[in-house]
Protein backbone atom coordinates (compact mmCIF):
# COMPACT_ATOMS: atom_id res chain seq x y z
CA UNK A 1 0.00 0.00 0.00
CA UNK A 2 1.15 3.33 -0.71
CA UNK A 3 1.88 5.91 1.80
CA UNK A 4 -0.80 8.11 0.78
CA UNK A 5 -3.45 5.18 0.75
CA UNK A 6 -2.14 4.23 4.06
CA UNK A 7 -3.06 7.66 5.53
CA UNK A 8 -5.78 8.06 3.80
CA UNK A 9 -7.52 5.27 5.45
CA UNK A 10 -6.07 6.39 8.98
CA UNK A 11 -7.72 9.37 8.26
CA UNK A 12 -11.09 7.91 7.34
CA UNK A 13 -10.35 5.61 10.98
CA UNK A 14 -9.91 8.66 12.86
CA UNK A 15 -12.90 10.71 11.61
CA UNK A 16 -15.02 7.28 12.12
CA UNK A 17 -13.49 6.72 15.25
CA UNK A 18 -14.30 10.30 16.13
CA UNK A 19 -17.81 10.79 15.21
CA UNK A 20 -20.26 10.62 17.75
CA UNK A 21 -23.69 9.17 18.03
CA UNK A 22 -26.54 9.99 21.14
CA UNK A 23 -27.80 7.01 22.63
CA UNK A 24 -31.53 6.41 22.23
CA UNK A 25 -32.02 5.40 25.85
CA UNK A 26 -30.34 8.33 27.74
CA UNK A 27 -29.21 10.94 25.47
CA UNK A 28 -25.51 11.14 25.92
CA UNK A 29 -22.64 10.74 23.10
CA UNK A 30 -20.85 8.25 22.30
CA UNK A 31 -18.30 6.85 20.05
CA UNK A 32 -20.15 5.67 16.91
CA UNK A 33 -17.72 2.65 16.79
CA UNK A 34 -19.10 1.89 20.46
CA UNK A 35 -21.39 -1.36 21.09
CA UNK A 36 -23.13 -0.50 24.24
CA UNK A 37 -23.53 3.31 25.14
CA UNK A 38 -20.80 4.44 27.92
CA UNK A 39 -23.27 5.91 29.96
CA UNK A 40 -26.15 3.30 30.10
CA UNK A 41 -25.04 0.27 28.51
CA UNK A 42 -27.67 0.43 25.76
CA UNK A 43 -26.96 -0.83 22.16
CA UNK A 44 -25.58 2.00 20.29
CA UNK A 45 -26.74 0.74 17.31
CA UNK A 46 -29.94 1.44 18.24
CA UNK A 47 -29.21 5.64 18.03
CA UNK A 48 -29.48 5.68 14.68
CA UNK A 49 -31.12 3.74 11.57
CA UNK A 50 -28.60 1.09 9.72
CA UNK A 51 -29.65 1.91 6.60
CA UNK A 52 -29.31 5.59 5.76
CA UNK A 53 -32.58 5.24 3.78
CA UNK A 54 -34.63 3.94 6.42
CA UNK A 55 -36.78 6.16 8.81
CA UNK A 56 -35.19 6.29 12.71
CA UNK A 57 -36.71 3.52 14.76
CA UNK A 58 -40.04 4.34 16.67
CA UNK A 59 -39.46 3.94 20.33
CA UNK A 60 -42.20 2.09 22.58
CA UNK A 61 -42.37 1.71 26.08
CA UNK A 62 -43.04 -1.55 27.47
CA UNK A 63 -43.76 -0.52 30.87
CA UNK A 64 -44.96 -1.95 34.23
CA UNK A 65 -43.62 -2.55 37.54
CA UNK A 66 -41.40 -5.69 38.51
CA UNK A 67 -43.47 -9.27 37.93
CA UNK A 68 -46.22 -8.09 35.95
CA UNK A 69 -44.74 -10.25 33.23
CA UNK A 70 -42.99 -7.98 30.86
CA UNK A 71 -40.14 -10.28 29.67
CA UNK A 72 -41.80 -13.09 29.25
CA UNK A 73 -44.55 -11.09 27.23
CA UNK A 74 -42.06 -9.18 25.01
CA UNK A 75 -40.16 -12.73 25.07
CA UNK A 76 -42.97 -14.33 23.84
CA UNK A 77 -44.27 -11.68 21.32
CA UNK A 78 -40.89 -11.87 19.79
CA UNK A 79 -40.90 -15.31 19.01
CA UNK A 80 -44.60 -15.23 17.58
CA UNK A 81 -43.85 -12.98 15.05
CA UNK A 82 -40.82 -13.73 14.12
CA UNK A 83 -41.68 -17.85 13.71
CA UNK A 84 -45.07 -16.39 11.75
CA UNK A 85 -45.46 -16.08 8.02
CA UNK A 86 -48.90 -14.24 8.47
CA UNK A 87 -49.55 -10.46 7.90
CA UNK A 88 -47.39 -9.15 10.10
CA UNK A 89 -43.93 -10.46 10.75
CA UNK A 90 -40.97 -9.07 12.57
CA UNK A 91 -37.01 -9.39 12.00
CA UNK A 92 -34.87 -8.90 14.52
CA UNK A 93 -31.82 -6.64 14.29
CA UNK A 94 -28.52 -7.67 16.16
CA UNK A 95 -27.84 -10.34 18.20
CA UNK A 96 -28.43 -8.59 21.27
CA UNK A 97 -32.70 -8.58 20.02
CA UNK A 98 -32.53 -12.13 19.96
CA UNK A 99 -31.21 -12.76 23.32
CA UNK A 100 -34.65 -12.14 24.99
CA UNK A 101 -36.80 -14.18 22.84
CA UNK A 102 -33.95 -17.13 23.85
CA UNK A 103 -33.81 -16.66 27.37
CA UNK A 104 -37.45 -16.86 27.68
CA UNK A 105 -38.26 -19.43 25.63
CA UNK A 106 -35.41 -21.74 26.74
CA UNK A 107 -37.14 -21.45 30.10
CA UNK A 108 -40.24 -22.23 29.21
CA UNK A 109 -38.94 -24.94 27.43
CA UNK A 110 -37.11 -26.38 30.93
CA UNK A 111 -40.82 -25.91 32.45
CA UNK A 112 -39.83 -22.86 34.30
CA UNK A 113 -40.17 -18.89 34.22
CA UNK A 114 -37.59 -16.64 32.75
CA UNK A 115 -35.15 -15.54 36.14
CA UNK A 116 -35.82 -11.90 36.82
CA UNK A 117 -34.88 -8.87 35.27
CA UNK A 118 -32.19 -7.21 37.14
CA UNK A 119 -32.22 -3.39 38.09
CA UNK A 120 -29.16 -2.25 36.14
CA UNK A 121 -29.65 -1.27 32.87
CA UNK A 122 -26.68 -3.66 31.43
CA UNK A 123 -28.85 -6.46 32.27
CA UNK A 124 -31.72 -5.40 30.32
CA UNK A 125 -32.68 -7.07 26.92
CA UNK A 126 -33.38 -4.39 24.15
CA UNK A 127 -35.62 -5.70 21.05
CA UNK A 128 -34.59 -3.80 17.91
CA UNK A 129 -36.98 -5.37 14.78
CA UNK A 130 -38.17 -4.44 11.80
CA UNK A 131 -41.84 -5.04 11.08
CA UNK A 132 -43.31 -6.22 8.24
CA UNK A 133 -46.84 -6.14 7.20
CA UNK A 134 -48.30 -7.59 3.93
CA UNK A 135 -50.14 -4.18 3.18
CA UNK A 136 -46.72 -2.07 3.63
CA UNK A 137 -44.61 -2.06 1.01
CA UNK A 138 -40.84 -0.47 3.27
CA UNK A 139 -40.68 -1.79 6.44
CA UNK A 140 -40.73 -0.47 9.87
CA UNK A 141 -38.62 -0.59 12.51
CA UNK A 142 -38.90 -0.62 16.78
CA UNK A 143 -37.13 -0.65 19.47
CA UNK A 144 -38.62 -2.18 22.59
CA UNK A 145 -36.49 -2.39 25.42
CA UNK A 146 -37.46 -4.61 29.06
CA UNK A 147 -36.65 -1.72 31.52
CA UNK A 148 -36.18 -3.67 34.72
CA UNK A 149 -39.43 -2.54 36.75
CA UNK A 150 -37.65 -1.20 39.70
CA UNK A 151 -36.01 1.23 37.95
CA UNK A 152 -39.18 2.40 35.93
CA UNK A 153 -40.85 2.42 39.63
CA UNK A 154 -38.99 4.40 41.20
CA UNK A 155 -38.83 6.99 38.25
CA UNK A 156 -43.06 7.51 38.32
CA UNK A 157 -43.06 7.46 41.91
CA UNK A 158 -40.36 10.58 41.45
CA UNK A 159 -40.18 12.04 38.78
CA UNK A 160 -36.16 12.46 37.39
CA UNK A 161 -34.81 10.01 39.64
CA UNK A 162 -33.71 7.66 36.92
CA UNK A 163 -32.88 10.20 33.92
CA UNK A 164 -31.94 8.12 31.65
CA UNK A 165 -35.70 6.08 31.63
CA UNK A 166 -37.08 9.50 31.84
CA UNK A 167 -35.23 10.27 28.74
CA UNK A 168 -36.23 7.41 26.98
CA UNK A 169 -39.84 7.86 27.84
CA UNK A 170 -40.10 11.32 26.28
CA UNK A 171 -38.82 10.03 23.06
CA UNK A 172 -41.69 7.23 23.29
CA UNK A 173 -44.25 7.20 20.64
CA UNK A 174 -46.59 4.90 21.36
CA UNK A 175 -46.81 2.21 24.91
CA UNK A 176 -47.74 -0.54 26.29
CA UNK A 177 -48.60 -0.56 30.03
CA UNK A 178 -49.20 -4.06 31.70
CA UNK A 179 -51.37 -4.62 34.50
CA UNK A 180 -50.98 -7.93 36.48
CA UNK A 181 -54.81 -9.65 36.16
CA UNK A 182 -53.89 -12.34 39.14
CA UNK A 183 -52.91 -9.49 41.15
CA UNK A 184 -56.31 -7.78 40.23
CA UNK A 185 -58.41 -11.17 40.75
CA UNK A 186 -56.47 -11.71 44.49
CA UNK A 187 -58.18 -8.14 45.43
CA UNK A 188 -54.73 -5.81 45.38
CA UNK A 189 -55.31 -2.60 44.70
CA UNK A 190 -51.66 -1.55 44.05
CA UNK A 191 -52.21 -2.54 40.09
CA UNK A 192 -54.85 0.03 39.92
CA UNK A 193 -52.98 2.84 41.38
CA UNK A 194 -49.93 2.25 39.81
CA UNK A 195 -51.26 2.06 35.94
CA UNK A 196 -53.11 5.68 37.31
CA UNK A 197 -49.83 6.96 37.88
CA UNK A 198 -48.27 5.96 34.85
CA UNK A 199 -50.71 7.50 32.69
CA UNK A 200 -50.49 10.77 34.59
CA UNK A 201 -46.16 10.73 34.68
CA UNK A 202 -46.57 10.19 30.50
CA UNK A 203 -49.55 12.59 30.25
CA UNK A 204 -47.29 15.33 32.17
CA UNK A 205 -44.06 13.96 30.08
CA UNK A 206 -46.15 15.50 26.61
CA UNK A 207 -49.88 16.44 27.46
CA UNK A 208 -50.05 18.34 23.80
CA UNK A 209 -53.13 17.81 22.74
CA UNK A 210 -52.48 16.70 19.37
CA UNK A 211 -49.10 15.03 19.66
CA UNK A 212 -48.41 14.13 22.98
CA UNK A 213 -49.58 11.18 24.86
CA UNK A 214 -53.46 12.65 24.88
CA UNK A 215 -52.94 11.33 21.05
CA UNK A 216 -50.27 8.63 21.03
CA UNK A 217 -51.53 5.09 21.28
CA UNK A 218 -51.21 3.19 24.49
CA UNK A 219 -52.21 -0.48 24.54
CA UNK A 220 -53.06 -1.23 28.15
CA UNK A 221 -52.37 -5.51 28.59
CA UNK A 222 -54.21 -7.18 31.01
CA UNK A 223 -51.10 -10.29 31.60
CA UNK A 224 -51.63 -13.64 33.13
CA UNK A 225 -55.28 -13.90 32.00
CA UNK A 226 -55.48 -17.45 32.07
CA UNK A 227 -55.82 -16.71 35.68
CA UNK A 228 -59.43 -14.83 34.87
CA UNK A 229 -61.82 -16.06 31.89
CA UNK A 230 -63.66 -12.65 32.90
CA UNK A 231 -60.70 -11.25 31.44
CA UNK A 232 -60.84 -12.72 28.20
CA UNK A 233 -64.62 -12.97 27.74
CA UNK A 234 -65.08 -9.13 28.00
CA UNK A 235 -61.57 -7.23 28.88
CA UNK A 236 -63.54 -3.62 28.59
CA UNK A 237 -66.14 -5.03 32.14
CA UNK A 238 -62.88 -6.33 33.81
CA UNK A 239 -60.96 -2.87 33.13
CA UNK A 240 -64.11 -1.00 34.79
CA UNK A 241 -64.88 -3.47 37.32
CA UNK A 242 -61.00 -4.11 38.54
CA UNK A 243 -58.94 -1.24 37.73
CA UNK A 244 -62.14 1.83 38.25
CA UNK A 245 -59.15 4.59 38.38
CA UNK A 246 -57.23 3.80 35.40
CA UNK A 247 -60.40 3.09 33.53
CA UNK A 248 -61.64 6.78 34.33
CA UNK A 249 -58.01 8.30 33.35
CA UNK A 250 -57.85 6.63 30.31
CA UNK A 251 -61.30 8.02 29.36
CA UNK A 252 -60.26 11.11 30.70
CA UNK A 253 -56.71 11.89 29.28
CA UNK A 254 -55.90 9.35 26.69
CA UNK A 255 -57.52 9.42 23.45
CA UNK A 256 -56.31 6.31 21.57
CA UNK A 257 -56.25 3.51 24.18
CA UNK A 258 -57.45 0.07 24.13
CA UNK A 259 -57.83 -2.72 26.79
CA UNK A 260 -56.23 -6.20 26.06
CA UNK A 261 -56.11 -9.43 28.05
CA UNK A 262 -53.32 -11.74 27.27
CA UNK A 263 -51.63 -14.59 28.75
CA UNK A 264 -48.65 -17.13 27.88
CA UNK A 265 -49.32 -20.18 29.71
CA UNK A 266 -52.38 -22.02 30.08
CA UNK A 267 -51.88 -22.32 33.58
CA UNK A 268 -49.54 -21.97 36.39
CA UNK A 269 -48.56 -23.86 39.38
CA UNK A 270 -46.57 -22.66 43.10
CA UNK A 271 -44.17 -24.83 43.70
CA UNK A 272 -42.17 -25.37 47.21
CA UNK A 273 -38.35 -25.75 46.46
CA UNK A 274 -36.18 -25.39 49.87
CA UNK A 275 -38.99 -22.90 51.69
CA UNK A 276 -39.32 -20.74 48.65
CA UNK A 277 -42.31 -20.58 46.59
CA UNK A 278 -42.35 -20.01 42.78
CA UNK A 279 -44.02 -20.79 39.77
CA UNK A 280 -44.20 -23.05 37.19
CA UNK A 281 -45.64 -22.94 33.75
CA UNK A 282 -48.49 -25.87 33.38
CA UNK A 283 -48.64 -25.37 29.31
CA UNK A 284 -47.20 -22.81 27.33
CA UNK A 285 -50.44 -21.68 25.50
CA UNK A 286 -50.01 -18.29 24.28
CA UNK A 287 -53.38 -16.19 23.94
CA UNK A 288 -53.88 -12.51 22.89
CA UNK A 289 -50.23 -11.85 22.82
CA UNK A 290 -49.71 -10.73 19.68
CA UNK A 291 -53.07 -8.29 19.26
CA UNK A 292 -51.81 -5.27 21.57
CA UNK A 293 -48.82 -5.07 19.19
CA UNK A 294 -50.39 -5.61 16.13
CA UNK A 295 -52.94 -2.57 17.02
CA UNK A 296 -49.67 -0.17 17.71
CA UNK A 297 -48.35 -0.96 14.73
CA UNK A 298 -51.80 -0.02 12.85
CA UNK A 299 -52.25 3.02 14.98
CA UNK A 300 -48.44 4.43 14.59
CA UNK A 301 -48.51 3.54 10.66
N1 LIG B 1 -50.06 -17.70 35.15
C1 LIG B 1 -49.21 -16.91 34.50
N2 LIG B 1 -48.12 -16.42 35.13
C2 LIG B 1 -47.29 -15.61 34.44
C3 LIG B 1 -47.52 -15.26 33.08
N3 LIG B 1 -46.51 -14.42 32.69
C4 LIG B 1 -45.71 -14.25 33.75
N4 LIG B 1 -46.17 -14.98 34.82
C5 LIG B 1 -45.60 -15.01 36.19
O1 LIG B 1 -45.09 -13.73 36.49
C6 LIG B 1 -43.72 -13.83 36.87
C7 LIG B 1 -42.96 -12.60 36.45
O2 LIG B 1 -42.85 -12.57 35.05
P1 LIG B 1 -41.72 -11.66 34.35
O3 LIG B 1 -41.93 -11.71 32.89
O4 LIG B 1 -40.35 -12.02 34.86
O5 LIG B 1 -42.13 -10.23 34.93
P2 LIG B 1 -41.35 -8.84 34.81
O6 LIG B 1 -40.67 -8.62 36.12
O7 LIG B 1 -42.41 -7.82 34.56
O8 LIG B 1 -40.39 -8.94 33.67
C8 LIG B 1 -43.25 -15.13 36.25
O9 LIG B 1 -42.14 -15.66 36.93
C9 LIG B 1 -44.48 -16.00 36.37
O10 LIG B 1 -44.55 -16.53 37.68
C10 LIG B 1 -48.68 -15.80 32.41
O11 LIG B 1 -48.98 -15.56 31.24
N5 LIG B 1 -49.49 -16.61 33.18
MG1 LIG C 1 -38.41 -8.71 33.63
ZN1 LIG D 1 -27.22 5.64 27.00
Amino acid sequence: MTEWGSHSIDTFGLVEHARQERCAMCDGENRHAAEFCWHCRAPVALAFPTDRKRAAPRLVAVVGPPGVGKTVYLGMLTDILSRQRGSLQILARGAYSVSLQQQSMSALARREFPPSTPSEPDGWNWVHCEVSKSSRKRPQQFVMPDIGGEAYLQEVEHAHSVPSIRAYLSKCTAAMMLVDTAALEDGAQEQDFLAMKTVSYFVELDGRRKKGWPARPMAIVFTKSDQSEACFENVEEFARSHTPGLWRICQERLGRHRFFAASVVGASAPLNILGETVSIPLRIEPRGVEAPFAWLVERLG
